[in-house]
């Protein structure tokens, strides 16, 4: 019997003084994508290599020998569609194992990438020789850091995924007007060195026993609104006029620390979002 360790919560916090709510889970699929994997779908483990310049195969090919990628979906089924949000925090932490011969100075040359995917696969039906899996997109969302890197215990890597070259807010979003899946990739161009080498990624799925699988974190508002009761209207346009040429406080609805016509065309724009 598949254990589901999928916990998906939403609490309202206030940060930078206006409403916000925070999506937090693991995955609900998540997928070794590697030619030699024996158990794709439910492995404990998640991997992810490249040749060293590419993290993808050059030719479009699934990865095979020299590449390695990981699949992961989430559900943002209790966000409610038809709403346009903004996207105010977006990590991906991932536990990643101490494979000998991974180290810090190998992991900031070689990062993890998180990337835009198909949410178009299951772990319960995954066959690596199906012609229709996703491949990984070329959209870089977040790449890891080593901060909290340990050498001898399983380390947690963070992908901030506003850092990124790609735009997250807009995925976000496509992703819960489309369905409400929202996928990434893990990649990276790190070398193991050799076919059984040990320089990798390789972090916990969220078929691990321990619960120690990868974590969505979305810190996330509906973009105009100020009062944070889900509707843009005269309230929150008025409240962008009374507070003109304040510094910072719910209003400043961009966050660039004033009050001032860039606010006022964040509520005319979303006028009746979410109402
Ligand atoms: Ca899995
Ligand atoms: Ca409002
Ligand atoms: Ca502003």
């Amino acid at each position: 019997m598949k254990k589901t360790l999928a916990i998906a919560c939403a609490s309202a916090i206030f940060a930078s003084g206006f409403a916000a709510d925070t999506y937090q889970s693991q995955p609900t699929d998540d997928v070794w994508n590697y030619d030699n994997a024996f158990n794709a779908g439910f492995t404990a483990f998640l991997r992810a290599w490249g040749d060293g310049t590419n993290a993808l195969d050059p030719q479009g090919l699934p990865p095979t020998l020299n590449y390695s990628y990981s699949y992961a979906k989430w559900s943002l089924g209790n966000i409610q569609p038809g709403v346009r949000y903004r996207v105010l925090e977006a990590k991906l932490t991932v536990t990643q194992t101490t494979p000998p011969g991974y180290s810090f100075t190998v992991g900031q040359a070689f990062p993890l990438e998180a990337r835009n995917l198909s949410p178009n696969f299951n772990e319960t039906t995954w066959d690596y020789t199906n012609p229709n899996n996703p491949l990984p997109g070329t959209q870089i969302f977040g790449r890891g850091t080593m901060e909290n890197y340990q050498e001898n215990a399983p380390f947690p890597i963070t992908l901030d995924l506003m850092a990124g070259d790609a735009d997250f807010e807009t995925y976000f979003n496509e992703a819960i007007q489309n369905g409400d899946e929202l996928a990434f990739a893990f990649v990276s161009t790190m070398d193991p060195g050799q076919q059984g080498g040990q320089v990798f990624y390789r972090f916990y799925s969220r078929n691990d026993a321990g619960g120690r699988g990868p974590v969505l974190s979305i810190r996330y508002a509906v973009r105009g609104d100020v009062d944070g009761d889900g509707c843009v209207n005269d309230t929150d346009l008025l409240a962008v006029l009374f507070a003109f040429g304040n510094t910072g406080g719910p209003e400043d609805l961009n966050g660039d620390g004033i009050v001032n016509d860039g606010d006022l065309l964040e509520t005319l724009f979303h006028f009746s979002n979410g109402c």
